[in-house]
């Protein structure tokens, strides 16, 4: 961490502050502080600085504990109609072995969460979930609609694999095939008798898997043989990156968009899908809202500053009138200043605007450019 006064603070565990089954491994492996996503410990830092873990991500392999991406699986005749009715995404023609990155949104098309969505056979899916409850919402449909489906959080701990050495570590366990799996399928490999889902996905822009242990015993094995073998790749704990992440542009639910906004003010357009026969909840909104156009539209900005530690949004003016907010920002050793993801209002929303922020009282000066960063 890089805040002092924050070392000595720590959080409270409790049953509803749930642990993962690497928890006790990461505390021994150098953790130094964890955030909360649905109701699960996340780890966020490790003993090396934010820096240093950034370009090891970028040149090694790091092994994650994201358990906390939980999943919410829907299964029965009704599963494909529910799945599709809370994804603005057209699912019609989704396959069996691949995931989906879907937008969930509500009747006035504003969004719930953004899964992965894994299509697991016929009529069983797993959406793996940021940090809402999307399960209240399913089920609430589901009874609301009286579909026969079955909606359940079943036991799946994933921990991700992830940097450019991922591969190589990856074929030294599970040979050649593991290779030659394409970006978001997923296909089922054996550790030691044990068969585990692995998906090529993650929430990095560095490669890598992400394993979904449902056999926990075979998994906490598995965890400790990536470490064992993975030393000739240096191979490191990790978390989601904080800088990776935003110069990647890998959006954050709770941080750069919530339940206040929609799936083309946060630059989804390729996941909606409002011109074939499929039905969702807030079709006929998004179709107003593309046709008026967003009135406000996540950007990125680059700010005259060299430090920052968010935990709130920040007002973005231009001429002391507030023009957006910034909603996530850290400093990039590869732009050598701070970068971050801001929602601006109609008509700003252009590159190349200067705009100011008042940071800690004093007034600093940004641009607005186009995400992804890098
Ligand atoms: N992996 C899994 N579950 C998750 C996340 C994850 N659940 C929570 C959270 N992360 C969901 N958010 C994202 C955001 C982006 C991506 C995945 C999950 C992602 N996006 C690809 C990209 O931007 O390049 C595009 C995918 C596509 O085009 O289909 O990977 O990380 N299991």
């Amino acid at each position: 961490m890089n805040s002092n006064n924050m070392s000595k603070i720590q959080i409270a565990k409790a049953k509803r502050l749930r642990s993962t089954p690497y928890t006790s491994r990461i505390e021994k492996q150098g953790l130094t502080a964890y955030t909360t996503y649905n109701h699960m410990l996340l780890p966020a830092a490790f003993e090396v600085s934010l820096e240093v873990s950034y370009y090891h991500l970028k040149e090694h392999v790091q092994v994650w504990d994201v358990a906390a991406e939980r999943q919410v699986e829907i299964s029965g005749d009704d599963s494909d109609e529910l799945v599709q009715m809370m994804t603005c995404r057209d699912l019609s023609k989704s396959k069996v072995g691949r995931c989906y990155y879907c937008p969930i949104i509500d009747d006035q098309a504003n969004l719930i969460n953004d899964p992965v969505v894994l299509r697991i056979n016929k009529n069983k899916w797993w959406l793996s979930i940021a940090d809402s409850d999307l399960i209240l919402f399913a089920k609430g449909l589901a009874i609301g609609k009286k579909f026969k489906v079955n909606i359940k959080e079943p036991n799946v701990d994933i921990m991700a694999v992830q940097g450019p050495k991922s591969f190589a570590l990856m074929e030294k366990i599970f040979g050649k095939s593991i290779t030659e799996l394409k970006f978001f399928d997923f296909d089922y490999f054996d550790f030691r008798g044990v068969k585990h889902l692995i998906a090529r996905s993650g929430w990095s822009k560095q490669g890598g898997y992400e394993i979904y242990v449902e056999n926990t015993k075979s998994g906490l094995e598995l965890y400790d043989y990536l470490f064992e073998i993975g030393k000739e790749f240096n191979v490191k704990p990790g978390c989601p990156h904080l800088i990776e992440r935003i110069e990647s542009a890998l959006l954050s639910y709770g941080n750069d968009f919530d339940l206040n906004d929609n799936p083309l003010e946060c630059g989804f357009d390729k996941y909606v899908n409002l011109d074939s026969d499929v039905e969702f909840l807030g079709k006929e909104k998004l179709k107003q809202i593309k046709a008026a156009g967003v009135s406000k539209k996540l950007m990125g900005i680059m700010i005259d500053l060299n430090r920052i530690n968010l935990s709130r949004a920040l007002d973005i003016t231009i001429d002391n009138k507030i023009v957006g907010e910034l909603r996530s920002a850290v400093y990039s050793p590869t732009f050598n200043q701070v970068i971050g993801i801001a929602m601006i209002k109609k008509p700003f929303f252009e590159i190349d605007t200067s705009v100011e922020i008042i940071i800690d009282k004093v007034t600093k000066t940004g641009k607005l450019c186009n995400i992804p960063f890098v």
